[in-house]
């Protein structure tokens, strides 16, 4: 009786949470009960299933379709090519690349940039026969982890070409385009990518520049200027995105979307200023870029007039994972820095890593590096077996990523005390190059945003599916009951422990438990907060913040949990080590999403946020602090 009387709940719930999302305002009502009427005939519409992990935990659901196995993606020949890349890669970081050098001078040593051009590190995904490496996601993870252990500064030089430079080429350009520019970029020709604008930083669909198509048709006419161009001074060749009047199918009207354009600077009307003066990243090239009068063959167009906004987004999500490996490179040379420190220091007569304050210190510099290189190379095999579905992984990956390199080395500075602080020991460049990583490729924030907004979208579709399938139940039998038993199966604690426990290693079994938990629980937060503010929730950035960083915590845990597994499974010699620290940090992260759980539903917490918000808007309005020093003076 109760379990039925809980899926009845459950059902008006749902519907309650659809209709909040479909309507808005009286008008929209009476428009969606006319169609709702209308189509309460026929079967609900499918929404599309999604593979993504994370994107599936905003229903309480665990898809681990792209989570188990581990992945182990490389062939006997890719590895073997491999191995031949690493040992030359390490040796040109150690030998030929100085970066305390490249970071005084602000600029890659001459010897050195022509080293990298020779190794192939400008298009190590180039195909072979249009003059690359062809390396694989997962390769060029492996040798980006080298770059970032040894210089932040050459890794944007190479990133800011490869990563987003050219990679619209790669994902969206046609034969033509491929055979015409990649192997200019392979041989000596920097590429950039020219989307940030003095008016338009996080909100790139309000860039300004515009191309207009000429009076023979044949070019676009390209006008604007961007800013903060990585390689703007340097590149020849670039993708540059600006506003194109379109026909609007739907209204029949011209209006403005986002195109984007191959623009090459010997097409005249290509200007930069000079390099930015920068925090760190120094050796990398920083500059505005101007375009005016620019003609740009029809023939250049990317990936079709109009679809710029999503070539940028799909240029940036592919490039993310990148940014994970190579800070996880940055993350084992800081931590192997701090230890080299703890293990030869002694204070008050002990080696001072037998000291409990750095003990916890070491062991959360491994652990935050083990959880980075992990998502770093689950994306990366994922990528390489054709998903589509792992945007938002690639999100959280640079978000967790450049947080947790920023405290691992902050606190390997720490443990060295006064002499991490000295600029000889090199850590206090990676520290100022690090800053940058948490603002550039989509600030932390916008990008903790998108997780949420994208997940939530996910979630409610479903629901619009399902309220939908409620007004004509017959039709949809097999909708509403596979959906109110899988609320059922929630309501009496079974959640979806069975669907790991048969993935996870047995000696993990009880992490296992704690994250398929954690996510049913999240999926229930996630309805919540959909029947509470429908639509609404856009605004509710102290939510979805909390939201985001729940799905942080259980994404990192699942893919820990994945890759300890396979140790274990495989007797790795390092499977027991592997195996605590997902145990370690699976406990944590299940704390912290019970607290964020908790924060955006408990009356306390969310009248805190109006109290914050009230904070905020005191002092912005009093152009900064507000009440005078104690002292009054
Ligand atoms: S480059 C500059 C980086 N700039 C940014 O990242 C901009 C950040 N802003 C955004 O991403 C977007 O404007 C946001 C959405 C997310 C805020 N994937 O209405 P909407 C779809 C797929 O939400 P907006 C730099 O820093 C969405 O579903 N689709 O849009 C260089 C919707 O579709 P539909 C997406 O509110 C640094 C439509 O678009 C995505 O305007 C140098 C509209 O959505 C997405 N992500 O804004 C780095 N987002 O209409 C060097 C939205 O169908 C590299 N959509 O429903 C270093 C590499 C590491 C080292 C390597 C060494 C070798």
């Amino acid at each position: 009786m109760l379990k039925v009387g809980q899926t009845i709940l459950s059902q008006s719930r749902l519907q309650i949470c659809a209709q909040r999302l479909l309507v808005t305002s009286s008008a929209h009502l009476k428009a969606a009960q006319a169609q709702a009427v209308e189509k309460a005939e026929r079967p609900a519409k499918e929404v599309k299933e999604d593979l993504s992990f994370v994107m599936n935990i905003f229903r309480g659901q665990i898809e681990t379709k792209q989570l188990f196995p581990y992945p182990n993606v490389l062939n006997t020949e890719q590895r073997e090519t491999l191995e031949m890349l690493v040992d030359p890669v390490n040796k040109f970081f150690e030998e030929v690349n100085n970066p305390a050098k490249n970071d005084q001078d602000e600029k890659i040593e001459e010897t050195a940039l022509k080293g990298l051009w020779e190794l192939g590190a400008f298009a190590l995904q180039v195909p072979q026969d249009l003059g690359g490496l062809g390396l694989t996601n997962t390769q060029y993870a492996r040798l980006v982890e080298i770059v970032g252990a040894h210089d932040l500064g050459v890794g944007i030089t190479l990133g800011a070409h490869q990563s987003i430079g050219f990679k619209g080429i790669l994902l969206f350009g046609n034969p033509e385009q491929k055979k015409k520019y990649l192997p200019r970029v392979s041989s000596g020709e920097y590429a950039a990518f020219c989307l940030t604008e003095p008016s338009s930083g996080s909100d790139a669909g309000s860039i300004k520049t515009r191309a207009v198509l000429s009076p023979d048709g044949k070019h676009y006419i390209l006008n604007g200027s961007k800013i903060w161009i990585s390689n703007g001074g340097l590149a020849e060749i670039m993708t540059v995105f600006a506003q194109t009047p379109v026909n609007d199918p739907k209204t029949g009207k011209i209006v403005d979307k986002v195109t984007a354009f191959i623009v090459e600077r010997s097409f005249g009307g290509v200007t930069n200023g000079p390099p930015e003066k920068k925090m760190g990243i120094k050796c990398s090239n920083t500059a505005e870029v101007y375009y005016e009068d620019v003609k740009v063959p029809i023939e250049n167009v990317l990936g079709g007039v109009g679809n710029g906004f999503k070539v940028a987004m799909n240029i940036l999500n592919n490039g993310r994972f990148g940014m994970a490996a190579a800070l996880s490179g940055t993350m084992k040379a800081c931590t192997k820095k701090a230890v080299e420190f703890a293990t030869t220091r002694k204070q008050f007569g002990q080696r001072i890593d037998s000291f409990g304050a750095i003990q916890e210190k070491i062991a959360r510099m491994q652990m935050l590096q083990y959880v980075t290189e992990s998502m770093a190379y689950m994306i990366s095999g994922n990528m390489d077996t054709g998903s589509q579905h792992y945007h938002l992984e690639a999100a959280i990956s640079k978000c967790f990523a450049s947080e947790a390199a920023w405290n691992v080395c902050d606190e390997a500075i720490q443990v060295l005390g006064g002499m991490g602080f000295m600029k000889d020991t090199g850590l206090e460049r990676v520290m100022r190059d690090l800053r940058i990583f948490r603002i550039f490729e989509g600030t932390n924030d916008i990008l903790r945003l998108f997780v949420a907004l994208t997940g939530i979208q996910y979630a409610g579709a479903h629901l619009k599916e399902l309220q939908a399938a409620f007004k004509n139940p017959t039709a949809n039998l097999g909708l509403i009951f596979g959906e109110a038993s899988k609320r059922v199966v929630r309501k009496v604690g079974l959640a979806s422990v069975p669907k790991m426990d048969h993935l996870v290693h047995r000696e993990l079994a009880k992490s296992a438990n704690l994250i398929a938990k954690d996510i049913d629980d999240f999926g229930q937060a996630v309805e919540m907060v959909l029947i509470k503010y429908g639509k609404g929730i856009v605004q509710e950035q102290f939510i979805l913040n909390r939201l985001a960083n729940a799905t942080f915590d259980i994404y990192s845990s699942a893919v820990v949990l994945s890759r300890a597994s396979t140790a274990l499974q495989n007797n790795s010699p390092t499977a027991q080590h592997e195996k605590i620290i997902a145990e370690a940090w699976t406990l944590e992260a299940s704390e912290r999403v019970a607290n964020y759980l908790k924060a955006i539903s408990s009356g306390k917490n969310l009248d805190n946020f109006s109290k914050m918000e009230t904070i905020s808007k005191k002092v912005c309005e009093n152009g900064g602090i507000v009440q005078s020093n104690p002292l009054n003076i």
